[in-house]
């Protein structure tokens, strides 16, 4: 960990040349290189003012926008500049070469603005959490995830129940304390059964999500499966809008799972193309069938494909589960003839006709499968297993609770589990959770 007594600086905006661009800087120096490189240099408090930046001999590097956050009134928590500057590549090489060559400024590591932010008790580490989210984002529902996290709507739900954890865990105290005689303990200690019990089903009904949170996040998955000659690389070539499988007439050529990243309907799909399914003796070609199974075990939806124009037996699709049968090649299919089962959604990949219907088939797919509800509260793994975590210990207090072993093995119980929300809101061991969530960071954040 380095000390905060450093004054960081960064490029926070994207690849160069750029229009404009965005430097970033925090820390004790930040008075220091305002008077020493910036006229004006008599900035107005977060108002942005138009300045010249200058290096260490009075040239003039660029003519930017500053903004001064003095004192604690910084995302960081500490003085904070933010300049916009043009985006060229000499203009953004000389201004941080002149503010890096000043004493006690050195280059930002990835995430340690938002890192400061959290330590100086600015931003919540589940806040933190929906900015990293944010800046990832690449489909709506991410977008829309990511904000709740920021907002701390998520964040605020597990303060609650921090907060009920303490004054049940205040009530046993006071009876461990001063136990009253008179009473029978099932009847002192029903205040805090009740709590309890309202508790665990809250956190268990967050954890019976589904996932949805985390796939939101991650992206919901979807496979591509069937008979070879099917069109499956033929439709993940159309659902992508490019050739990223193979398509070939030669039965076998997809071998290995092609994965494509899309953005369908707002939710982020990964979706894999397979082998054909059939019998082979060929090695590769079972390996390669053996990992189409896998991945139709794996997936979120399972689209199961066959070819219109000619006959397959169903059996090909005995021990996978299929949530959408598609016959394909409906541009080879004899009019008239009414082939396609109300099950089965006809289309062509060559054409793209019916494509429209397949991929609201698979979003509704995706998101009917787990619960939806409109902000999941998990979007990681790591807020899982503290959840987890939080749910086991309540689950014991519960025993300890119906079995009368006594105040003090459930107020151990209770103190486990508001420790596991502790952990998950980095209010303790802030220090160990901060390395693996700021190590996904970018650079400038
Ligand atoms: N007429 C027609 N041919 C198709 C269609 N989809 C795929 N094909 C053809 O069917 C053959 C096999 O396609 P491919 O995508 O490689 O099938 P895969 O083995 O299931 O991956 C290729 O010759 C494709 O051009 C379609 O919708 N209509
Ligand atoms: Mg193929």
């Amino acid at each position: 960990m380095t000390g905060s007594e450093d004054t960081i600086i960064a490029l926070a905006s994207g690849p160069l040349p750029s229009a404009l661009a965005v430097i970033r800087v925090s820390g004790p120096k930040v008075g220091a290189l305002i008077a020493g490189h910036l006229s004006p240099a008599d900035l107005s408090p977060r108002h942005a003012t138009l300045v010249h930046v200058k290096d260490a001999g009075g040239a003039i590097l660029d003519q930017s926008i500053a903004i001064h956050y003095p004192g604690a009134a910084s995302f960081t928590g500490e003085p904070a500049l933010e300049l916009m500057v043009h985006g060229g590549r000499a203009v953004i090489d000389g201004i941080l070469e002149t503010f890096l060559g000043a004493d006690g400024v050195r280059a930002a590591e990835p995430g340690e603005f938002t890192r400061r932010a959290v330590l100086a008790g600015k931003v919540g580490l589940v806040e933190a959490e929906g900015i990293a989210d944010l800046v990832d984002a690449e489909t709506a529902a991410q977008r829309e995830q990511a904000l709740s996290h920021l907002k701390g709507e998520a964040a605020g739900q597990f303060e609650t129940w921090h907060r009920e954890l303490l004054s049940a865990l205040a009530l046993l105290e006071a009876m461990v304390d001063f136990p009253d005689e008179e009473d029978a303990p099932e009847d002192t200690l029903m205040p805090v059964t009740a709590r309890i019990h309202a508790l665990l089903a809250a956190i268990e009904n967050a954890l019976g999500d589904g996932h949805l949170g985390e796939k939101i996040r991650d992206g919901f998955s979807v496979a591509i499966v069937g008979p070879p000659n099917a069109g499956k690389s033929s439709l993940l070539n159309a659902l992508a809008g490019r050739d990223a499988a193979i398509v070939t007439d030669i039965p076998g050529t997809t071998r290995d799972i092609i994965e494509v990243r899309l953005d369908l309907g707002g939710y982020l799909v990964r979706v894999s193309d397979t082998a054909g399914l059939r019998e082979t003796t060929d090695p590769v070609e079972l390996e390669g069938i053996r990992r189409a199974r896998a991945a139709a075990a794996d997936a979120d939806f399972v689209i199961g494909v066959t070819d219109l124009s000619a006959s397959v037996a169903e059996s090909i699709f005995r021990g996978i589960e299929v949530d959408l049968r598609v016959e394909n090649k409906s541009d080879l299919a004899r009019g008239g003839e009414e082939s396609v089962s109300r099950e089965t959604l006809p289309l062509s990949a060559k054409t793209g006709d019916g494509m429209d219907g397949l991929v609201e088939a698979i979003r509704r797919g995706i998101t009917g499968k787990v619960r939806v509800r409109p902000d999941p509260l998990i979007a990681r793994a790591r807020h899982r297993r503290a959840l987890e975590q939080a749910r086991d210990a309540l689950r014991s207090a519960g025993v300890a609770l119906d079995e009368n072993l006594g105040a003090e093995f459930v107020a151990e119980d209770i103190r486990a589990a508001a420790r596991a929300l502790e952990g998950l809101l980095g209010k303790i061991g802030v220090e160990d959770i901060l390395g693996a969530v700021f190590s996904e960071f970018c650079i400038g954040k």
